[in-house]
């Protein structure tokens, strides 16, 4: 066991039965011309999360941590995509073209990963219609069949597929640990709140910590 300096208390974990999760760090939300752009939204502030992020992901590589990654998009002719998330307010721009091909359709450029980040063989990558991880997919069989009880959270945008991939683990049982510095908003003031109510009421989501925590505590 080794333990992680975290609020709202340090916690405990056996990095055997630990995951890294790492939440659609694709390039339709972090980079201009995607998704998150045409939704009206500056892009640029996700970028900060990809540098710590580097970090955590190379020293749980090392340790030989599981490591699984998000992706969130869909099949290219949409059956997949409720009608509901597509026509949200007649512009969601799901399916339409873009530089970087049509967006968040799998296969497409903007929906894979960014290059700093990109999955290593061995690493499961979850395609997943919703923002939640665990909706309409494998994840929970995946962690289920390696043991895993904790999960340490990284990725994009904290308050809406961070913060319901840790909501839907915590009601199954796992502990979450979102690391501060390896999420962002597009909101500063959503990443301010976002990780306060995760560790808000004795941790009633899950851990706030950050990545020089994790990493002292893998080491
Ligand atoms: C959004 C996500 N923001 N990955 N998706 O629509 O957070």
């Amino acid at each position: 066991m080794v333990t992680i300096k975290a609020e709202p208390f340090d916690l405990n974990f056996n990095p055997k039965t630990t995951a890294l999760v790492i939440i659609d760090m694709q390039r339709d939300f972090v980079l201009p011309g995607g998704f998150g752009e045409k939704l009206g939204n500056d892009t640029s502030l996700l970028l900060a999360a990809v540098k710590p992020t580097q970090r955590v992901l190379a020293q749980a590589r090392k340790q030989g941590m599981f490591i699984i990654h998000t992706r969130e998009g869909h099949r290219p002719d949409l059956s997949d995509c409720p009608p509901a998330k597509l026509t949200r307010g007649g512009k969601t721009f799901i399916g339409k073209d873009s530089p970087m091909g049509r967006i968040l359709v799998r296969g497409e450029k903007g929906h894979d990963i960014i290059h700093q980040l990109y999955p290593m063989k061995g690493e499961p990558i979850i395609d997943k219609p919703g923002k939640g991880s665990f909706h309409a997919t494998d994840l929970h069989q995946i962690l289920l069949d390696h043991g895993i009880k904790t999960l340490i959270v990284c990725g994009v945008t904290l308050e809406v597929c961070v913060h319901t991939t840790v909501r839907e683990a915590n009601d199954r049982g796992y502990e979450c640990v979102v690391l501060s510095d390896c999420v962002a908003s597009y909101f500063p003031e959503f990443q301010r709140v976002g990780l306060e109510m995760i560790k808000a009421q004795g941790a009633i989501f899950g851990w706030v910590s950050n990545a020089d925590n994790f990493l002292a505590a893998i080491g």
